[in-house]
């Protein structure tokens, strides 16, 4: 331990990313401080340690779909022989489901508190900011603050959900922060924003029997495969989400009775209105980088995005590191700060080198039917190789389990991206259906390990199952074939 500091390493953010790092930096026997603070949403949400993904992102956000899925299999139960009063009676209880959620996420906390406590990890609950270099100065609740000086300081602070500069935004509407711990039931809601975390909402919102609308500004999950992303929206439609494309909000405004009166403006500048009980903007998230004052060690942003433009997690100030999402450029995923923090931490108190791979992650937006991805998406693999290097391979499919409740399938497709020539290198996996991450995950492991398009074909699938479907994958669309199964 450098006696000049009283850490080795201090974390600002105890979330996803910090929290691996802390943990790894101790168990090699570094000295470990984290500061973790929550700042109330608009509408006065907070929440206990952990970071976003325990409390307000991944967990409560998995429990609602889980929550959607159970109550879409009450429904096709009755087709398998169970005999339920009459599913259309059925409705999900909201402070139930909250209250669930919410005590699953209180023990997280507590099990996370003890274990910094057990691993001697110092935990103080205060929002830090940059004296210098060195020194972090930390501002508790009841305003007092601390100093702290650290040899290394790792930035873990994330990133909270943006608002739009339209009147009645911020008073009346919600977000991620505040769906999850609802006092009451949503009502009629309008999510505004079609990135992953604005479909997942409106999707789990319509199967919980909300009538959910989400508000497109251009095109739906953008950065995603854009075939595969409309087959998604496609799917939200045909169970019943509304879908407002090519419009944006201008004002929200509080009725005499509560509800929200919205004013949109679509792409021919005509003005419309509707009443909804919720609103909740999905408009993308804001890194926590200026609140730290940067200024004062000269810590370069993105003057854009205000992320941080670090090279192997270091940052321009040269003690001073940063993983998760306030990163530039870098997948906004609990997985990729864990493994980076961790990484990090070994490269900082374990002579180790390995660096952190961006390449390649998994994901899986958890709408309604999911959807699981790994590697390019179809417009990604041709601009980057060229229409004529690649071959798209695609298929529709029927799960076995669906045809008893004569479930439709008329969107359960998936796509493989692979040079067409050489080695025929797998480049992209693509799954909408149920299970979506269960079925890409070990796949990402197999383009980790270089799969060709003939491995691929020459593995024996597991039957019956979904993700035989992709060692069946036969169709390519230069053919102009049929995708749809032929039986
Ligand atoms: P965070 O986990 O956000 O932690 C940062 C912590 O630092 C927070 O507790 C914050 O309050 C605190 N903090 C901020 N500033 C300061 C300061 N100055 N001083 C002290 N403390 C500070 N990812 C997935 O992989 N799978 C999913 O299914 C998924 N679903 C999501 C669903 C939703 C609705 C949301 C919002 C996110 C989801 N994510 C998902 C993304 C995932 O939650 C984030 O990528 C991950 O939490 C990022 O970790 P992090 O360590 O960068 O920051
Ligand atoms: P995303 O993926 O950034 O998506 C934000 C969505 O909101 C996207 O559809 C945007 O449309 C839309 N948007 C952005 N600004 C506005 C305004 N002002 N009005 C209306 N609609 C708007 O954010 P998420 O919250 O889903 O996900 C968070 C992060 O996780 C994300 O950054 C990913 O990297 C992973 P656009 O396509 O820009 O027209």
């Amino acid at each position: 331990s450098d006696q000049k500091f009283m850490y080795d390493l201090l974390v600002i953010g105890g979330g996803s990313g910090g929290l691996a790092a802390a943990k790894e930096a101790v168990n090699l026997g570094a000295k470990v401080a984290v500061l973790d603070f929550v700042t109330p949403s608009p509408r006065g949400t907070t929440w206990g340690l952990g970071g976003t993904c325990v409390n307000v992102g991944c967990i409560p956000k998995k429990l609602m779909h889980q929550a959607a899925l159970l109550g879409e299999a009450i429904h096709e139960s009755a087709a398998y022989g169970w005999q339920v009063p009459d599913p259309n009676i059925i409705k999900n209880d909201w402070q139930a489901l909250t209250t669930a959620v919410q005590n699953h996420i209180k023990s997280v906390n507590w099990v996370t508190r003890v274990e910094l406590r057990t691993k001697k990890i110092e935990y103080f609950n205060a929002l830090g900011y940059f004296k210098d270099q060195h020194t972090i100065c930390g501002k508790m609740k009841n305003g007092e603050e601390k100093v702290f000086t650290a040899k290394n300081i790792l930035i873990a602070v994330g990133g909270r959900p943006r608002y739009p500069d339209i009147p009645g935004a911020l008073e009346y509407g919600i977000s991620s922060d505040d769906i999850f711990s609802l006092e009451k039931a949503p009502g009629k809601t309008l999510v505004i924003g079609a990135g992953y975390i604005g479909l997942e909402c409106a999707g789990f919102l319509n199967s919980l029997g909300y009538d959910a609308t989400v508000m497109v500004r251009s095109i739906v999950l953008r950065g995603f495969d854009q075939q595969m992303a409309n087959t998604i929206a496609q799917e939200m439609e045909r169970r019943g989400v509304h879908f407002i494309y090519q419009a944006k909000p201008s004002k929200i405004e509080k009725q005499a009775d509560g509800r929200l009166l919205v004013h949109w403006v679509d792409k021919e500048r005509q003005t419309h209105q509707d009443i909804f009980d919720t609103v909740l903007f999905a408009i993308g998230r804001k890194p926590l980088t200026e609140e730290l004052k940067p200024e004062n060690i000269g810590l370069q942003l993105i003057p854009e995005t205000a992320k941080i433009d670090a090279i192997d997690e270091q940052t321009n100030v040269p003690n001073v590191y940063a993983v998760g999402d306030v990163l530039h450029k870098k997948p906004e995923l609990t997985p990729v700060a864990i493994h980076a923090g961790r990484l990090l931490a070994r490269r900082l108190f374990g002579n180790s080198t390995e660096q952190m791979d961006y390449v390649n992650v998994a994901t899986t937006v958890f709408s309604p039917l999911e959807y699981g991805c790994v590697g390019l998406s179809e417009e990604a693999a041709i601009a980057i190789h060229g229409e004529d290097k690649i071959e798209i391979y695609h298929a529709y499919y029927k799960p076995t389990e669906f045809f008893i409740p004569q479930k439709d399938v008329s969107n359960c497709y998936i796509k493989v991206i692979a040079f067409r020539n050489g080695d025929q290198r797998v480049l992209g996996m693509h799954f909408i259906g149920p299970n979506a991450g269960e079925v890409i995950q070990g796949f990402a492991a197999a383009i980790k390990c270089n799969l060709t398009f003939p491995k691929l074909k020459d593995t024996v699938g597991i039957h019956p199952t979904v993700a035989e479907e992709f060692t069946r994958i036969s169709v390519t669309k230069r053919s102009g074939l049929d995708p749809k199964p032929q039986s």
